[in-house]
């Protein structure tokens, strides 16, 4: 406790906190000033800091393998814990614009393994989220963070809310109550930041609470104020508030062989599902009047059509396959998916066919299958290549939420009630799991619906499902 006072009044000596009137990046006026990047300039209290940020992570019982830094003011504190205690640490890069060539992960990932993320002050928790998110898609588990100065608004909520619970060192309650006590501010600038704190929460509902910084912080956007969002694609926004009519974030996989027998399909799960799924080359007897009708019954039912056609060719050659050929996919199919092995001329190519007919890509990012090679790297390689071309793709497929920005729609196949999997390598995660704690959008489901003796019952539960993960998920206070 000692310990604590102590740093607090250096803290304060050195300015690392400061008290007046400051505007903040977001515009917002604060009686209360952070700037911890100045304690390198102090190599004690660097010191000093790096202990106790550790001995609060041993202190909660915290099981880490490797440590990871938000950068850059948190990155000589990892350095210095994992430098004394001998533990291997990551350095997460900010900056990685080529396609695949530079890493955003730094050190030796191990599949699996727990880090720890260490940070200097939280306030909404954004910054922590950030790295975390860019740790999980390498492979590595997140569910301890630990910070010098939690600044109470909200930050330690929300990232339990996505699975991390947050420990400080420091709370600002504390910080007030120390600097008062020394006589080093007076109670009414104490109670001047408290008054503070607490009408800037970033848990607020935007609605509620108009700050910016609220606004910035909710994470739990409902599918149609995604749809209103300037970024977002058309076709998305199409999408998402059709979800939201429809009540379904369902898209059902009908991987069937005969044409009658996918649109008899399409007829009576259309009410249910907000996209139905194709693989049109495994129909036996397809014709250009199949195409015909499925178009009919989309607009009937108000679903779209997903082409499952996972082009990977160089971009000239895409481009016929998607318009020309037997299938015709672009003349029919709303949205098409694609690897992004080829590099970024793949959606280059088909953008050029399908921006005209207002059509829409997903990135396959990730696989549900066994030993799948799109991991870590490529994941991240796969989210910028949707980041340069969002004019065309809109989303990905993946097993859980890869990008942080709302106008992203995830798409996640591999689902059914129980998990488990075929004996061809596709695991299956369940609805709860995929929309709440993964944060994906849709769920795809073939067999877990096709090889149900009543398929309109099967797809209504997993509709249902579903839906009630996306609710679960919105009923965090930012909704
Ligand atoms: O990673 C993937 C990507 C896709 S699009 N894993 C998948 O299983 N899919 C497709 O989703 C697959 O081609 C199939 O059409 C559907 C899953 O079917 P299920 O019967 O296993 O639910």
């Amino acid at each position: 406790m000692e310990n604590i006072d102590d740093l607090i009044i250096k803290l304060y000596e050195v300015q690392a906190v400061k008290f007046g009137t400051f505007k903040l990046k977001s515009g917002i006026i604060s009686p209360i000033y952070f700037d911890l990047r100045v304690i390198v300039s102090h190599p004690s209290l660097l010191n000093q800091v790096s202990s106790l940020l550790f001995q609060c992570a041993q202190d909660a019982g915290v099981q880490f393998d490797t440590v990871c830094g938000v950068p850059y003011t948190a990155l000589p504190l990892a350095t210095i814990i994992c430098s004394r205690h001998e533990l291997p640490m990551l350095i997460r890069r900010k900056e990685a614009k080529d396609y695949g060539t530079k890493r955003l992960v730094e050190g030796t990932v191990r599949q699996g393994d727990r880090c720890l993320v260490i940070e200097d002050v939280v306030t909404s928790g954004s910054s922590v989220l950030e790295t975390a998110e860019v740790l999980q898609r390498e492979g590595l588990s997140v569910t301890d963070a630990v910070v010098l100065m939690d600044r109470e608004q909200g930050g330690r909520e929300r990232l339990a809310r996505e699975g991390v619970t947050l420990h400080s060192v420091v709370s600002i309650s504390k910080l007030l109550e120390v600097l008062t006590a020394a006589g080093r501010i007076e109670a009414d600038t104490a109670e001047s930041v408290r008054a503070f704190v607490r009408e800037n929460s970033t848990l607020a509902s935007p609605r509620q609470n108009g700050s910016p910084a609220a606004k910035r912080a909710c994470a739990q956007l409902s599918y149609t104020a995604r749809a209103e969002l300037p970024e977002t694609h058309p076709l998305a926004a199409r999408l998402l508030r059709l979800m939201e009519e429809k009540r379904s974030n369902l898209c059902v996989s009908a991987d069937v062989t005969d044409s009658a027998e996918l649109l008899q399909l399409a007829d009576a799960l259309g009410p249910l599902v907000c996209l139905l799924k194709t693989h049109v080359d495994v129909l036996r007897d397809f014709t250009p009047d199949v195409a015909d009708t499925l178009t009919a019954l989309a607009a009937k039912h108000r679903f779209l059509i997903f082409e499952d056609r996972k082009f990977a060719d160089i971009g000239n050659t895409v481009k016929h396959q998607y318009e020309g050929g037997l299938y015709r996919i672009s003349s029919w199919s709303h949205i098409v998916n694609a690897h992004a092995v080829p590099g970024p001329g793949v959606v280059q190519g088909l953008r050029d066919v399908g921006r005209p007919l207002d059509r829409g890509c997903l990135l396959i990012a990730q696989m549900s299958s066994k030993g799948s090679l799109a991991t870590g790297d490529y994941t991240q390689a796969v989210v910028r290549m949707a980041e340069e071309h969002s004019d065309f793709v809109f989303g990905f497929i993946s097993g859980q939420k890869i990008s942080s920005k709302p106008q992203f729609v995830h798409m996640t196949p591999g689902v059914q009630m129980q998990s488990g999997g075929d004996d061809l390598g596709q695991q299956y995660s369940t609805p709860s799991d995929v929309i709440g704690r993964k944060g994906s959008d849709v769920i795809i489901v073939g067999r877990g619906i096709l090889a149900a003796a009543d398929r309109v019952k099967a797809a209504e539960q997993y509709r249902q499902a579903g839906w009630e993960a996306y609710l679960n998920r919105l009923s965090a206070p930012c909704q």
